[in-house]
Formats: C-alpha cells, sequence, structure tokens
C-alpha cells in the first residue's frame, strides 16, 4: 500500500512529498497519513454536521444514488439519508482553508502543471455513508463522468471520521489510471463489469485503503475506485476536492462547465 508517515505541519518533508509524488505515479494514488490536524478535523466534522441538519440544496440523498443498498425512493425508510452536501467550498471559510491546504497544492502543482483550479462542479462535497441506510459505489474511474480537455484530474478526500474496512473504506486498483480499457467493459451506467473474467482478474489486484481522522488520500480521475456499505456503527464524513490545471478547461456546455476556484 502507499502508505508514509508525514509531518502533523501543513508541508510535508522533503522525502516524504518526493514518495507521495513517486507512489501516486506509479498507483495512481498516495495517503497522507495525518495531513490535518485533529482539532481542525473535528472543527470541519462539527460544521458538516451542523450544515447536515436541514440541508440546503444542492444535496444529494441515498435513494437518489440508486446504488446496491440504497432505498428504493427518498419516500422509502431512509430514503433521505444524507449522502452529499454539494457545492460546499461556498458555505463556509473553514472548507476553503481545507480546499486551498498548501500541502496538497503544492503537490497537486508537482504533478499536474500549476497554477491549479479547484472543480466546482465534482465532488466538492462533504460525503456521509450512514451505517443503516449508506449505499455501495461499484467499480469506476471518476474521469467518465468527467468532460474535461484532458482526463487528469486529481481528488483529494480527507477523513472526518476513521474510514476503516468495515467503514466503508475507499478501494483501489493500483496503476489502473495508467490502462486503456474498451468501452464494453463498462456498463450503461459507467461501472466496470466485474462479471467479465478479464475485470475479474484485474480487481484481484484490488488494495483496500483504510484512513483515519485528519489522513488525505489523493487519486487519479482515471483510477478504477469503489466503496463498499458502512458495516460499522458511525456515519462516515469526508471532505473531497478536485483539482486540475487551470489550461485544462472544462468542455463547454457539459456538467463539468462551472467556474473553478482558481489558486496562484
Ligand atoms: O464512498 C463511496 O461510496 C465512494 C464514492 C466514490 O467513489 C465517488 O463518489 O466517486
Amino acid at each position: 500500500m502507499s502508505e508514509f508517515a508525514s509531518k502533523t505541519g501543513p508541508f510535508l518533508n522533503q522525502d516524504d512529498r518526493d514518495r507521495a509524488i513517486q507512489s501516486f505515479q506509479r498507483d495512481g494514488y498516495c495517503v497522507l497519513p495525518k495531513l490535518c490536524a485533529a482539532d481542525f478535523c473535528d472543527e470541519l466534522l462539527g460544521l458538516s454536521l451542523e450544515l447536515a441538519i436541514d440541508p440546503a440544496p444542492p444535496v444529494e440523498y441515498e435513494a437518489d444514488t440508486g446504488y446496491p443498498g440504497a432505498p428504493a425512493s427518498r419516500k422509502s425508510p431512509g430514503g433521505k439519508t444524507l449522502r452529499r452536501l454539494r457545492a460546499i467550498y461556498d458555505r463556509h471559510p473553514l472548507i476553503q482553508q481545507q480546499a486551498g491546504h498548501p500541502a496538497i497544492l503544492d503537490i497537486v502543482s508537482e504533478i499536474l502543471e500549476p497554477p491549479i483550479a479547484m472543480s466546482r462542479a465534482h465532488h466538492n462535497c462533504v460525503m456521509f455513508k450512514d451505517p443503516r441506510y449508506g449505499s455501495e459505489t461499484g467499480w469506476h474511474q471518476d474521469m467518465r463522468y468527467w468532460r474535461f480537455a484532458k482526463p487528469e484530474l486529481i481528488t483529494a478526500w480527507l477523513a472526518l471520521t476513521e474510514a476503516g474496512p468495515d467503514g466503508g473504506c475507499l478501494r483501489f486498483v493500483p496503476g489502473s489510471h495508467r490502462m486503456d480499457f474498451a468501452a464494453d467493459r463498462f456498463d450503461s451506467e459507467q461501472f466496470f463489469r466485474p462479471e467479465l473474467p478479464e475485470n475479474a482478474e484485474l480487481l484481484e489486484s484490488a488494495e483496500a485503503v483504510p484512513l483515519e481522522v485528519g489522513d488525505v488520500v489523493l487519486f487519479h480521475s482515471r483510477l478504477l475506485h469503489a466503496a463498499l456499505r458502512n458495516s460499522a456503527d458511525q456515519t462516515r464524513v469526508s471532505l473531497i476536492f478536485t483539482y486540475h490545471c487551470q489550461n485544462n478547461a472544462p468542455v463547454a456546455g457539459t456538467r463539468s462547465d462551472q467556474d473553478p476556484v482558481l489558486f496562484d
């Protein structure tokens, strides 16, 4: 697994930074353990839970996902269990602080080409996964839903609660960001078809990536990833942003085409 020690400060030391970048380039993801301080994560978690009470739109409920394990409709038991508080960047300055985390921008700038932008259209959310009604997310590449000039984006996922193997942690297929897949290896909803023998063989190399509070995982928009349901006893909460080069523009008129946040 791509994991290495980090300092508690906002910047990584040179060795950890180099190893993070190497891991990312090889595997398509890297974990930055304890990148965010515990008290900062506490504040972000408190704020997220507060915003989740009678949440202002845009939001996504479990019933809206249509994923395995999701309630059938918003009217079904658990149907209005919150899955995503969307457009989170513009909701609070504390959240903006995390989006502009200097170590994340530094690593992303090294992998992509600066200056960097953050997409308001994709992720840009607090994601919840409830133990009772939280659904499973099948194998997919985020890039199959996004439209940019180049398929080169990086997502930063901060754990605000523990996300262990029982808690629906992310699973990745290392190196899949460098592979090309024929369209028929995905279903009509753009999920990778686990029943195909060539897909099943590749999925055997998948790694579960448990995170503790304050850990950040960076992953490539072409990386195959998935997450099971949450069978732990607490809701999983994470704060998620996606970055790209400012010169890698969203395709006009698509869902990706929203004014990004620009970082100098
Ligand atoms: O937590 C999950 O179920 C995975 C979510 C995910 O992969 C995504 O939103 O792209």
